[in-house]
């Protein structure tokens, strides 16, 4: 099984979430950007105007950003471009600028054990971060 799971590139064994779910298409998203790497859709519970979620498709490991590694380098600047093409999106919602967020673990606000970034925008922010 191991040896499997190797060869299919999953080489992560922390607990499913229900982001795996919507990667598989077993619940429905409302999503707005995808490539073989990354996945954007919308919050379901928006804190702003816009309010879009990034995630990696193959977790690998990044059930929160405090687990990154050099290894996760390449998917890791694959989300902040993605995040960077989302904040400029006009159809989405937003202006001349967002916020792209990734709450780390319990203290940090983080509910889903699957790493994501939030960019959230379609107002002017103010400059308090929490
Ligand atoms: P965080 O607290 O950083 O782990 O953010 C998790 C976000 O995920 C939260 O803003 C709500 C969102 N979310 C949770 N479940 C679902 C879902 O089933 N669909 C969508 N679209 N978003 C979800």
């Amino acid at each position: 099984r191991w040896d499997s799971i190797w060869l299919a590139g999953l080489k992560d064994t922390d607990p499913a979430t229900i982001f795996d779910k919507i990667i598989a298409g077993e619940i429905p998203a409302s999503v707005v950007k995808e490539d073989d790497h990354i996945l954007a859709f919308k919050d379901i519970n928006p804190m702003a105007p816009a309010h879009i979620l990034v995630i990696p498709k193959d977790r690998n490991g990044l059930t929160r950003i405090n687990r990154a590694t050099p290894e996760h380098t390449n998917i890791l600047g694959r989300l902040l471009v993605a995040a960077g093409e989302i904040a400029k999106d006009e159809t989405l919602g937003f202006g001349d600028g967002a916020r792209i967020v990734i709450n780390d673990g319990p203290d940090g606000g983080q509910e889903v054990m699957h790493l994501h970034l939030h960019v959230l925008g379609g107002k002017k922010l103010n400059g308090q971060l929490g």
